[in-house]
């Protein structure tokens, strides 16, 4: 092997350079985990147009336009965000496409970073698009030019599925050029791009149609792969999961699934004619399991206790043997604000304040936890702002907050903004604005005016658009507690929308400027535990219950100094 050949990949860099030397000329993203670094690192091809486009609904529809245009196109979001794309998959899947188009979906089984877990291989089949599953980094950059080339051949947008494990494991991948591909052009043809009712009929039945021919060609692909062994037993598995029997049960027969859907009926007869017992493993949910069961396929499947948290490789043989999961590990440590985040503050108000708040997704959603525990509702992005409408109308909107941040805001809050304003809601809603997407790694957004490639942009102007939106008062401040805390015992009471645009002239955590930590006195402290409350990991208490500050994790906020009632804590910036 050549090793000038040879890149050390993570499967989202793979997918991106396999995607890349397919000849691919625009991609379009919204971060979020795992798939952020897809985007990322589309950024580096010159001859890619990458962008984060405000949300996935809006990256999708981007990506399919430059396919309709007539150049190869990817979409890539975590699977939640694909719940925001499904409107345009839905029908885009009778359109069809011009040039390839693959719209990239990262499950997190496990949700180490997301608000559910979901298996984006049930969309395939009812978006009716085919779906292919690559095992590890070295196979994503193998199967996303195939996915180019059956989007082409079957005019249809192909759904590609990633998981966590196969987009950040790493391992050694072969390279190779780029093969430029020539812009189709785009031809007038209102029975194809047009969807109403009279040709979006036709096109289901062409759909219908081509599903069969879609059927055929995952029986005679390559990517659905039989491995016969010892004849014992018969494994059919896809995705990581290959992985972890090939490790447990080296000597089985296995059925690698690479396209999974549509189902390769007629290999997966053939297979199981020849092997005495067949077990399916899978992560998440019974999706293969179950289409065997509607061929009339006796199988063993997985007790409903593996459809929750990721599958191990020491799940493998209790699956086989059909045990039930018996244990649910939790979280290893407790997610934490970084110190010196200005959100902190703003939750140090909040608590104090007794508000009811409805929340959204970004760092901000950690006020949730306690000792903060000032956040009360977190559903999906930009629920905050409608949420909090109806809080405020049932509850009382003198006695709700909404709070979302900057990214959030401009993704799905906006909408909620110009609903709330046009339904008469009222109350104070906060747009935490640090000027970047902190939660998924500091991506820029149109508030931040900086694009994807980090060129200067147009930056989007929150307060005009709070205004035009319809709030009747809008205001730029601070975040320190004694602002919000004044700020919001002005404007609750008042009979209108008030949003604060709560601006942090930049995230510490990225600015990575430091200012001295805070002097403490141990002599003077009466362990009131104030201090710790602000759930700093600078600061807490020890085992004999003494106050500790670690002055090398401190970013110097003083948001400790301000609950010290004692002096005990003083800051370092005013001596
Ligand atoms: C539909 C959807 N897309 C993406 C994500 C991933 N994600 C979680 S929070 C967030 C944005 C956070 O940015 P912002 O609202 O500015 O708050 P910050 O983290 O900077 O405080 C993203 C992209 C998600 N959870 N759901």
């Amino acid at each position: 092997m050549n090793t000038k050949n040879i890149k050390f990949l993570s499967g989202n860099e793979a997918l991106a350079r396999g995607a890349w030397e397919a000849g691919v000329k625009f991609a379009a993203s919204y971060p979020g985990t795992p798939a952020t670094e897809i985007l990322e690192s589309f950024v580096q091809y010159k001859e890619v147009d990458a962008q984060w486009a405000v949300n996935e609904k809006v990256a999708f529809e981007v990506a399919l336009g430059a396919s309709f245009a007539g150049v190869r196109s990817i979409y890539s979001s975590k699977h939640v965000g694909l719940n925001v794309a499904m409107d345009p998959l839905m029908t885009s899947v009778y359109s069809g496409i011009n040039a390839g188009f693959v719209v990239v979906t990262a499950d997190e089984p496990g949700m180490h970073s997301s608000q559910n877990e979901q298996d984006s291989r049930l969309i395939a089949k009812f978006a009716k698009a085919p779906l292919l599953e690559p095992c590890s980094p070295s196979e994503t950059k193998k199967f996303i030019k195939i996915a180019f080339e059956i989007s082409e051949k079957f005019d249809t947008p192909v759904l590609f599925r990633m998981t966590t494990r196969v987009s950040h494991t790493k391992e050694n991948v072969e390279i190779e050029e780029r093969k430029e591909t020539e812009q189709k052009k785009f031809e007038i043809n209102p029975p194809k791009y047009v969807m109403v009712p009279a040709n979006a009929y036709k096109k289901h039945i062409a759909l219908e149609e081509k599903l069969i021919k879609l059927q055929e060609y995952s029986d005679n692909s390559d990517l659905n792969v039989t491995e016969l062994k010892d004849k014992e037993l018969g494994i059919i598995c896809d995705g990581v999961t290959y992985l972890y029997v090939k490790e447990k049960y080296p000597s089985a027969s296995i059925l690698k699934l690479g396209m999974v859907y549509p189902f390769p009926d007629k290999k997966i007869k053939e297979f199981v004619s020849q092997v005495n017992k067949v077990v399916v493993v899978e992560e998440s949910e019974p999706f293969i399991e179950e289409h065997l069961l509607q061929l009339g396929i006796k199988c063993l499947g997985k007790h409903y206790t593996y459809r929750v948290g990721e599958l191990k490789p020491e799940n493998i043989k209790d699956i086989i043997e059909g045990n039930p999961k018996t244990d649910y590990p939790g979280p290893s440590r407790k997610p934490v604000l970084c110190p010196g985040c200005p959100h902190r503050a703003v939750f140090v108000a909040l608590r104090k304040s007794k508000v009811i708040v409805s929340g959204d997704i970004g760092c901000y959603t950690l006020g949730a936890l306690p000792p903060l525990a000032a956040l009360h509702s977190t559903i999906c992005m930009g629920a905050s702002v409608t949420i909090f409408e109806s809080f405020s109308k049932f509850i009382g909107h003198d006695k709700v907050v909404g709070v979302l941040g900057d990214s959030t805001f401009v993704h799905s809050g906006i909408t909620g903004l110009i609903n709330a304003c046009y339904n008469k809601g009222k109350g104070v809603l906060l747009i935490l604005d640090n000027g970047t997407t902190g939660m998924t790694g500091a991506q820029p957004n149109p508030a931040t005016g900086v694009t994807a490639k980090g060129e200067k942009t147009k930056k989007l102007d929150l307060e005009a658009i709070c205004k035009a939106c319809g709030a009747d008062h809008v205001e730029v401040v601070d975040s320190s507690s004694e602002t919000i805390d004044i700020k919001l015992k002005e404007l609750l009471p008042k009979d209108q929308l008030s949003v604060l645009i709560v601006r942090y002239s930049l995230c510490k955590l990225i600015d990575r400027t430091k200012l001295p930590a805070p002097k403490f006195e141990a002599g003077k402290c009466k362990k009131c535990y104030m201090c710790v409350s602000v759930d700093c990991p600078a600061i807490f208490k020890d085992e004999a219950g003494n106050i500790q500050l670690k002055s090398e994790l401190c970013a110097g906020c003083d948001v400790c100094v301000a609950m010290c009632k004692f002096s005990a804590l003083t800051s370092a910036k005013k001596s």
